[in-house]
């Protein structure tokens, strides 16, 4: 029987997480509950809370996108640039926010209206120059609307191919940009369109440079499709298509509840931790991202916690996983004592 090798030599890990991170508490019951830092305030705390990787939205770089010039869009890049310059901070990924303006009501890349979709690939195309100019070339796709209420209204067929020709005309836009496909089962919509990492990879490999196009897994929203992040991890690691992820929890199929990594289900987070260290990743850079919201109880000054925590979680699994007697566990396994396996790991 083939035993586990862990990956050999030490990967030292990089992590990082969004700005929307660090937020006010809203949530669809209730406003703000403390006032916001400003985006230079989050960007000060990076390094102090041990993070170096910062993931972006196209207009967490720049505000008002859809109003400014293309001259005013690189130059509002090129100082944020220098800020992240200035804290030894990168930008992991971009990720053009297709989810709030009017014109994205009814989906992006999927709306029933041409002229929408139309400004969905055009916004799309000023996020990928933002992620040129900050130095960046990973460029997120939450297909967060790409979806329908209402089954009859849209074409689930032809929706795939309206994405792929929208994933194609960035891959042509820009030869070296790579694209990474966040799945999601729900949320904003009822049921998604791109709901797990095999519809991505699917995805991927149907594009025009499958090499360019991969994945990011969400614990959380593999969680909320019935289904095990380390197996979904696995899946893509697999097919070298792992090119980021959103470590957090989730508490049973509920809303997108974004908890703090292991701070619901500590085994299935080892898991997680497992999976990755073994199967090499961080090795051609790709960061330990975190999707956490701090809860809606906490003081301000103190509201960067849940990424403290989310953050040693991950190392103290780490550790787990680099100390745990492999040669034990072999044995366990050898003799099929799973139950003898579960004690050792209890
Ligand atoms: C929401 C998603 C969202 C994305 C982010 C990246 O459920 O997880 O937070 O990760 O917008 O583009
Ligand atoms: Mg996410």
């Amino acid at each position: 029987m083939m035993m586990r090798e862990p990956f050999k030599g030490t990967t030292e890990y990089c992590f990082s997480f969004g700005p929307w991170n660090i937020h006010e508490g809203t949530d669809p019951f209730g406003p703000p509950v403390r006032e916001a830092f400003s985006f230079d305030e989050k960007v000060g705390f990076y390094r102090d809370l041990g993070f170096v990787g910062i993931q972006f939205h196209d207009d967490d770089i720049v505000p008002g996108i859809d109003e400014k010039t293309h001259a005013q869009l690189i130059a509002r890049t090129k100082t944020v640039k220098k800020q992240l310059d200035d804290h030894g901070l990168t930008a992991e990924v971009v990720a053009p926010r297709l989810w709030e303006s009017p014109q994205t009501i009814d989906g992006a890349y999927t709306s029933n209206s041409p002229k929408e979709r139309q400004y969905a690939l055009e916004r799309s195309k000023r996020c990928v120059d933002i992620a040129n100019e900050i130095g960046c070339k990973n460029l997120v796709l939450w297909l967060a609307r790409e979806g329908t209420y209402i089954r009859e209204t849209k074409d689930s067929a032809g929706a795939v191919g309206q994405i792929l020709e929208a994933i194609n005309a960035l891959l042509e836009y820009d030869p070296e940009i790579r694209i990474l496909i966040e799945p999601k089962p729900n949320e904003p919509m009822d049921i998604a369109y791109i709901p797990t990492i095999g519809h991505a990879i699917g995805l991927a490999y149907a594009s025009d440079a499958q090499e360019r196009v991969g994945g990011l897994i969400e614990s959380a929203h593999a969680i909320l499709a019935g289904l095990e992040p380390s197996d979904e991890m696995g899946y893509a690691l697999y097919h070298k298509k792992l090119w980021s992820v959103h470590l957090n929890d989730q508490n049973g199929l509920k809303f997108d509840q974004d908890k703090a990594f292991g701070s619901v289900n500590l085994r299935r987070a080892f898991n997680q931790v497992q999976v990755l260290e073994e199967n090499g990743y961080g090795r051609n850079g790709e960061f330990i991202g975190l999707d956490v919201k701090v809860m809606r109880t906490q003081p301000r000054d103190i509201s960067t916690k849940h990424l403290l925590s989310s953050r040693r979680t991950f190392l103290n699994l780490l550790e787990k996983v680099r100390t745990f007697d492999k040669e034990v566990e072999q044995e366990f396994i050898t003799a099929r004592d799973y139950e003898g396996f579960g004690l050792l790991h209890s």
